[in-house]
């Protein structure tokens, strides 16, 4: 006879959480996802992360593990770094990172002691909170400095980072972040680590899928190590990567990742990155990425023509950060009238901004997820000047008038192209 404990289903045993799960899923088939860090993966992603592989416990690495009855565990973490080397065209990957954080965690373990110095792109200027901000672990065990971007262009303003690298003798260099929406010139980055004598760091966790797209240039020739995460652009389960050219970290990252940093692995994730490592190598990847791109333009040209001011002008990811200093309304009220219009976003700082979310002036916007759906150039530049519509009515009060038409508008797409049901 079966056993119910196996067979009885989420809907049938946990009334809450089948409901909260339900309402998730309504919301996302019925409103557009414009927040950059988020993507939608497949059903063969999904297929992989629901599978009972989640009850293989297991340390260690393939052919070389802790506990017993790994063979498929490591047919699919054998699978995942063989399609991530292939990818991103490297020598080494360490594909268990349970986060991007967790990944530059590790890299911190493997090459760095405590009170050693980094220096990294600020938060402000679009950099991430895990390469030495104060409240971030890396900050308090690390003696952190960090580079700002240019006032009048928004872009990296490599001389004064060459100035400041060399004043302050950093171990680590790091580049890349969270919302810097430009190609950044990462073979200038690695001439300045040699010329200091520092380890050369490339967090690529937004535009790792432009890279694999072969649309954005890669950081592996250039950097020593690369970290990112399979989710954002790549479209995958919520994890990290570590990536190095350079074999001689091998050991040391395998250890700081296992046993340094993590215990066991995330079994049913680690097959679900393979899934998503996968399919990047196919051709429609590719063609995703070119449209992702596009669509990334397009939503910046619709903005600017509209009056939005967009930090350095324009993109050449798929972020596009909005500077609404001049518009009357910050970050928080322009993320709360987006979320009226069933756009959803999140608002940022952007740079020289205020160091408190509550005064951010800045948005941020992606287009992953509302590619990965299928929206095309047209239809993004319908989104960007709903966007512009509704920054307008909340500067000017009009909020409700204005919400309510733009949530028509938006059934209307997501009707057109629905999701997972
Ligand atoms: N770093 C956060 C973001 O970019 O939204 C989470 O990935």
């Amino acid at each position: 006879m079966a056993n119910s404990f196996f067979t009885t289903s989420l809907s049938q045993t946990d009334a809450l959480i089948a409901k909260a799960l339900e309402d998730e899923a309504h919301r996302q088939e019925t409103q557009l996802e414009l927040i950059a860090s988020e993507n939608m993966v497949s059903r063969a992603v999904l297929d992989a992360l629901g599978h009972q592989i989640t009850n293989k416990t297991l340390e260690g690495y393939p052919g070389n593990r802790f506990h017993g009855g790994g063979e498929f565990m490591d047919v699919a973490e054998q699978a995942a770094i063989d399609r991530a080397k292939e990818l991103f065209n490297c020598a080494y990957v360490n594909v268990q990172p349970h986060s991007g954080t967790q990944a530059n965690q590790a890299v911190f373990f493997a090459i760095l002691k405590p009170g050693d110095r980094i220096l990294s792109l600020g938060l402000q200027a679009g950099g991430h909170l895990s390469h030495g901000a104060p409240p971030n672990l890396s900050g308090r065990w690390f003696e952190a400095a960090h580079y700002n971007v240019d006032g009048a262009t928004g872009r990296i303003d490599y001389d004064a980072v060459e100035r400041q690298a060399i004043d302050f003798k950093p171990a680590l260099l790091i580049t890349g972040g969270s919302a810097y929406p430009r190609e950044i010139d990462f073979q200038r980055l690695r001439t300045l680590a040699d010329r200091v004598g520092a380890i050369f760091l490339v967090d690529m966790a937004h535009f790792a899928g432009l890279v694999a797209a072969g649309v954005h240039p890669s950081p592996l020739p250039h950097a020593d190590i690369v970290t990112c995460t399979t989710t954002k652009t790549m479209r995958g389960p919520r994890g990290g990567l570590i990536l190095s050219n350079d074999l001689s970290w091998e050991k040391k990252l395998q250890s700081a990742v296992f046993p340094g940093v993590q215990g066991s692995l995330h079994s049913q994730i680690i097959a679900a990155k393979a899934v998503c490592l996968g399919e990047a190598l196919k051709p429609e990847f590719k063609r995703y990425g070119h449209r992702l791109k596009a669509n990334a333009v397009r939503l910046a040209e619709t903005l600017m023509r509209r009056g939005v001011k967009i930090v350095s002008g324009g993109t050449d990811t798929h972020i596009v950060l909005l500077d609404l200093s001049a518009s009357g309304i910050n970050g928080q009220r322009a993320q709360d009238a987006l979320a009226a219009g069933h756009l959803t976003s999140n608002k940022n700082p952007i740079p020289f901004d205020s160091v408190k979310p509550s005064e951010w002036v800045g948005l941020r916007l992606g287009v992953g997820a509302v590619t990965t759906r299928g929206l095309g150039e047209a239809d993004i530049e319908n989104v960007g000047n709903m966007i512009a519509d509704l920054i307008e009515a909340e500067a000017g009060g009009r909020t409700g008038i204005v919400s309510a038409a733009v949530a028509s508008k938006v059934a209307g797409i997501c009707q057109k192209y629905p999701a997972y049901c």
